[in-house]
């Protein structure tokens, strides 16, 4: 197929971008880290979301290349955003073969980058299937200083049993679940619940996909720390992001 032959080049082609959501401190309103997103901007088909290619990425065994170049990309790029954390997306399958820290740490070293500011985000479910090699991984970022987060938390069915098992710095609370929270109060006791469980963890906890001020005053109320979602910023441009910090100051 077509696309997949163009996703093959795109790369070398300089056709991959980098999006940035701010993570805002709940208490206090201010921006203290990034997500940064991979977008495609394909020559025909105009700007593309992962949702369109990173699964294919995934088929055609690429997608290590791909998330390794955002990876550099992005440490190159936050040198503008100081002080901020960084939250890079990795596919499981990146973050499983045996290399992947040593070449972060090959990365960090290129670049400069400050790995206190780094965290690795992958979807929770990577904690399920547990390896002596990716527990070495996970020992091996800790070293390096290298937080994880994992994304999506509270769909794949990894309990905080799950996640004890591995130095996780960091779950991200999905957005099906803000989008709830205050029109059900099970769902709101479910996210006090899990806030409560990841603290006693000293795990960190970032609420995602918050929309509007009611669920911003909910995540106050509760001592959520810190959350994204449209009613900050949708994934920005590095400009747009360095703008954002800018009128902040
Ligand atoms: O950006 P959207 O806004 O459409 O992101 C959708 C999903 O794509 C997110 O869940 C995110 O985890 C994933 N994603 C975004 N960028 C990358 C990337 O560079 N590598 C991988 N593996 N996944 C990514
Ligand atoms: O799986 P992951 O959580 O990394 O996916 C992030 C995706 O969610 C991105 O596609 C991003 O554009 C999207 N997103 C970010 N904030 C919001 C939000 O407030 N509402 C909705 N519906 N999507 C969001
Ligand atoms: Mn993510
Ligand atoms: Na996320």
């Amino acid at each position: 197929r077509e696309i997949e032959t163009a996703l093959g080049g795109a790369l070398e082609r300089g056709e991959l971008v980098i999006t940035y959501q701010p993570q805002v401190d709940v208490a206090s309103g201010r921006v203290v880290g990034f997500e940064t997103l991979l977008r495609w901007d394909h020559p025909k088909l105009g700007r593309l979301l992962p949702a369109q290619f990173i699964a294919m990425a995934e088929e055609m065994h690429i997608i290590g290349g791909l998330d390794l170049y955002g990876l550099r990309r992005a440490c190159m790029e936050a040198a503008a955003l100081p002080g901020m954390s960084i939250s890079v997306n990795i596919a499981p399958s990146t973050m499983r073969s045996a290399d992947f820290a040593q070449q972060i740490g090959a990365i960090l070293k290129e670049t400069g980058f400050d790995p206190a500011r780094l965290e690795i985000e992958v979807p929770e479910t990577i904690v399920l299937n547990s390896s002596a090699e990716l527990s070495r991984t996970f020992e091996a970022l800790r070293e390096q200083g290298v937080g994880v987060a994992l994304d999506d938390y509270g769909t794949g069915y990894a309990s905080l049993h799950h996640v004890s098992r591995f130095p996780v710095t960091r779950i991200k609370i999905d957005r099906s679940f803000m989008l709830k929270a205050c029109s059900d109060p099970d769902v709101a006791a479910v996210i006090e619940h899990k806030l409560k469980l990841a603290q006693s963890l000293r795990i960190n906890v970032t609420a995602e996909g918050v929309e509007t001020r009611e669920q911003l005053r909910f995540l106050r109320e509760i001592g959520m720390p810190t959350a994204q979602g449209y009613l900050f910023a949708p994934p920005l441009p590095i400009a747009a992001a360095i703008d954002m910090l800018r009128r902040q100051d």
